[in-house]
């Protein structure tokens, strides 16, 4: 067995053993293995191995790669001060004075938020971020901050990976203490997709900045300014940066378009500069903005506020870098890039592709660009474990310049279009999608009001309706439960109010509200939760798995369950979580404080009379069996 063992292990196997490798894996020649507890992982791996994960098919052997390229840096010794070291040391007005005097623009890496989110539906895992998180520090000094946490990763992380996002954050934390963390907080819908009461908002905002967050970006998905202002007052109040953002929709250069035009952001921009915010955000969610749209806009913005401006932009028309180019002429102070591996289509323009894309500006950004390639060698080895989350664009899609759909939303959309067989109408969906945005009243589209038009278009495409069936037959339509509560008002109020028409037959004699949804809701009682959420753990509940609870009950609740059937699942490699062992194959278990588990798959039985296999490993060398319901 000992033998078998060597040749399986993907080092030796690579050609690359030393007696560094003998050095590194005493535990291939420990002789007195013992199971450590993980006997539930063992019966998650069995599973995955037979059963697969729920709703991928990986065939691939490509996925079962080794990841090779783990950078490594050692410190660099520029003297530098990071803007985390100002927040720390000055706190985030001066951060802001800091920001506006710098000449070059300065960067935001999303990799690990929005650049997943908008690729692979959210499903990168906490293993491999904190694998180069640290190395991300050490090549990147100069980066203004990573998006690291907020929008869909909180929820998907406990949905999807069985991780808690908030271990996630300290991680990230701990690993990258001179670089800002930024989050996307939804303004008084948090992380999720509905309102919350002001009390809710407020420990999350505390809760979040305790745990790690620097920066965070507050939206509200129709742009309104009263959804944002608990928000913004809270970030302030706990002392972190407040970026106040827009949500960018139409084009300023359209003149027959003008309701949102050039006047719209700047009074909107002043709007949240006197709310208190330390940096206007505009959030370019589907990639709309054009680059001398950019370039009109950041001009005025500059002249209109006295705080820095970054911009968000996605990639999915293609002309990303040349709306930051056109944005950095004009003097944006930040702009948001992730990493190559991860840029493109419906993700952020790559961050080394911006950089050669500037030289000769003295607007370049310092980057250490051989270091940034060196970190996307890995973002590299890792995508395809991610890949089949997400069919990826063949290239740009310039007419998202008229359907106006977000980044983070196409793929999403478009699995969503899948699931109800409605795979081959997807074009039909776009443009449905674009019909119901003008139905709505031409609105700001991004989570969740851009939710609630992938709803409305889903359902006319799926019932076969056009927009004049919709006002003729609507008194007998039963519309999709997130439209009736958008008209409801219970997202809050649209830039020029909702279209009442649609709102009548949505609404069918049910009350609709014009004030904040959160002013109406009763506060959280957290002595309650408290106590249900430690029922539920059987221990005392930490305040963070009570708010987790308090924002998504039955996520949180079948998360928990979860984790007591199959225990501490962050520890598997991506492949062996998302696909399972072969058989053959060896994987090394790293439960810390240096204890390592070696586990082999060595053969799986044929299902008996009531379809079970059994699966026999090699723990730590000792034989295990694990009897598995084949579901297949
Ligand atoms: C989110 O809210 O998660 C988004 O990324 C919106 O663009
Ligand atoms: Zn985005």
């Amino acid at each position: 067995p000992f033998l078998i063992k060597l040749i399986h292990n993907p080092v030796f196997r690579s050609g690359q053993a030393s007696t560094i490798f003998v050095d590194e894996t005493p535990e291939l020649f420990d002789l007195k293995p013992e199971l450590h507890g993980i006997t539930k992982l063992m019966d998650y791996i069995a599973n995955t191995t037979v059963n697969g994960y729920p709703g991928l098919n990986i065939e691939s052997e490509n996925f079962r790669h080794i990841k090779t390229v783990h950078p490594q840096f050692t410190k660099t010794d520029k003297k530098l001060i990071s803007a985390k070291q100002i927040l720390d040391q000055n706190g985030p007005d001066e951060l802001s004075n800091w920001v506006k005097k710098q000449r070059k623009v300065l960067l935001t890496d999303t990799t690990m938020r929005d650049a997943h989110q908008s690729l692979f539906a959210t499903r990168l895992r906490t293993k491999d971020i904190v694998d180069v998180a640290g190395e991300i520090q050490k090549g990147l000094p100069d980066l203004f901050s990573v998006e690291a946490w907020g929008g869909a990763t909180f929820d998907v992380a406990y949905r999807f990976l069985g991780e808690d996002p908030w271990e996630r954050l300290r991680k990230i934390r701990k690993l990258m203490p001179d670089t800002m963390i930024q989050m996307l907080l939804r303004g008084s819908n948090a992380v999720g997709y509905q309102n919350y009461p002001d009390n809710v908002i407020d420990n999350f905002i505390d809760l979040a900045a305790k745990n790690g967050v620097d920066v965070f970006r507050i939206f509200d998905s129709l742009n309104w300014v009263p959804q944002m202002e608990e928000s913004i007052k809270q970030v302030r109040d706990v002392g972190k940066v407040a970026e106040a953002a827009m949500a960018y929709t139409g084009d300023v250069l359209d003149t027959d378009k003008n309701k949102y035009n050039i006047k719209y952001y700047v009074d909107l921009a002043r709007e949240l500069q006197a709310e208190g915010a330390h940096i206007i955000g505009i959030k370019d969610m589907a990639g709309i903005l054009k680059p001398q749209a950019a370039y009109r806009l950041i001009s005025e913005l500059k002249n209109a506020v006295e705080i820095p401006i970054h911009l968000h932009t996605h990639d999915t028309t293609g002309n990303g870098i040349l709306t930051y180019s056109e944005a950095v002429r004009a003097g944006v102070d930040i702009v948001d890039v992730a990493s190559s591996s991860f840029a493109g289509t419906t993700s952020q323009p790559s961050m080394t592709s911006l950089f050669y894309g500037l030289e000769g500006s003295e607007r370049q950004p310092d980057l250490d660009v051989e270091k940034a390639e060196k970190i996307d060698e890995y973002w590299n080895d890792v995508r395809p474990y991610y890949e089949s989350f997400g069919k990826q664009l063949n290239g740009p899609q310039t007419e998202i310049y008229r359907i106006e759909m977000p980044g983070g939303q196409y793929t999403n959309l478009r699995q969503q279009a899948n699931a109800l067989r409605l795979g081959d109408r997807w074009d039909d969906i776009k443009q449905a999608y674009a019909t119901v945005n003008q139905m709505f009243g031409d609105i700001t589209k991004v989570t969740p009001s851009s939710k609630v038009v992938g709803d409305m278009a889903l359902f006319m495409v799926q019932n076969n309706l056009t927009e004049e069936q919709v006002y003729s037959e609507g008194n007998h339509l039963d519309f999709p439960e997130s439209v009736v509560d958008f008209f409801k008002g219970d997202l809050g109020q649209p830039v020029g109010g909702f279209p009442e028409k649609l709102q009548k037959l949505v609404l069918k004699g049910q009350p609709a509200i014009s004030v904040r949804p959160g002013s109406l809701a009763e506060p959280a009682d957290f002595d309650k939760w408290n106590s249900k959420t430690s029922k539920l753990l059987n221990r005392e509940a930490t305040p963070e798995e009570v708010i987790s609870n308090i924002l998504y009950p039955d996520v949180f609740s079948d998360y928990v369950q979860r984790i007591k059937q199959f225990g501490p699942m962050t520890l598997l490699d991506t492949p062996t979580f998302f696909a399972g062992m072969r058989v053959g194959e060896r994987i090394d278990l790293r439960l810390g404080k240096g204890r390592s588990v070696i586990i082999v798959l060595r053969e799986i039985s044929q299902p008996n009379d009531d379809g079970q296999r059994s699966l026999f490993f090699e723990v730590n060398g000792q034989a295990e069996e694990v009897v598995v319901q084949d579901m297949n």
